[in-house]
């Protein structure tokens, strides 16, 4: 991290990343699930909506805005940098397929921090370079999220957080049976979609998870 950037101490302390995704969400859901996912106890939250329009997706991350803001946690816009900057969130996420870290601060501003997705060691280190403020790393599973990916598995987990120093949530496949794992192969923090999305407790869900984390 550059000196001139914040630290964004709540990325660092951060261990369960919830993503509210409408593959799996009607948008009517949208803010009762949020206020479950908080209440619950997630340390950030995503707005994910491949296939919604920018005014849709802006309206829907409106309504998501204050239920986090009350409780405290961090809400995040997933690829749509412009609506972050409308809004006021605070942070933005992006692939390895969209804008660079650079031209997502430039929209954004310093104080909004910037996520990145990797998918290996190589893109991981990249992200670090790139000054990014914490990066996803997998899919470690195959994943019906993001279908299209092959999953890396779990033996990179150790040396990604041996060769990056920023925030590393691992992702992909993530659920309270596999976690175990996970965890045994060095990961400290974990973004969990549809195990949290469609679980009969969503609370409860992000406290068991919560609990096996180290
Ligand atoms: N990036 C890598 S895997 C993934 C994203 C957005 C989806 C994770 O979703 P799930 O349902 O927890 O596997
Ligand atoms: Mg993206």
């Amino acid at each position: 991290m550059s000196d001139d950037r914040p630290s964004f101490p709540t990325l660092q302390a951060a261990r369960l990343y919830g993503i509210l995704d409408l593959g799996y969400v009607l948008p009517a859901e949208v803010e009762s699930m949020t206020e479950s996912l908080c209440l619950g106890g997630v340390d950030l939250l995503q707005l994910r909506a491949k296939k919604l329009t920018l005014q849709e997706i802006e309206k829907l991350a409106r309504l998501m805005l204050p239920i986090t803001r009350a409780h405290g946690v961090p809400f995040i816009i997933n690829d749509h940098l412009a609506i972050a900057a409308e809004i006021g969130s605070e942070g933005v996420h992006v692939g390895q397929d969209d804008d660079a870290v650079a031209k997502a601060r430039a929209v954004v501003g310093p104080k909004v921090f910037v996520g990145k997705s990797t998918h290996s060691l190589v893109q991981a280190a990249a992200a670090q370079e790139e000054d990014a403020d914490y990066i996803g790393f997998g899919p470690l599973y195959a994943t019906g999220t993001k279908p299209d990916y092959v999953p890396i598995g779990i033996h990179d987990i150790s040396q990604v957080h041996q060769q990056v120093k920023l925030p590393i949530f691992c992702i992909g496949g993530v659920n309270l049976p596999r976690l175990p794992e996970i965890v045994q192969a060095g990961a400290r923090r974990v973004v969990v979609v549809s195990a949290l999305l469609q679980a009969a407790s969503i609370s409860q869900y992000v406290q068991e998870v919560k609990a096996l984390l180290p």
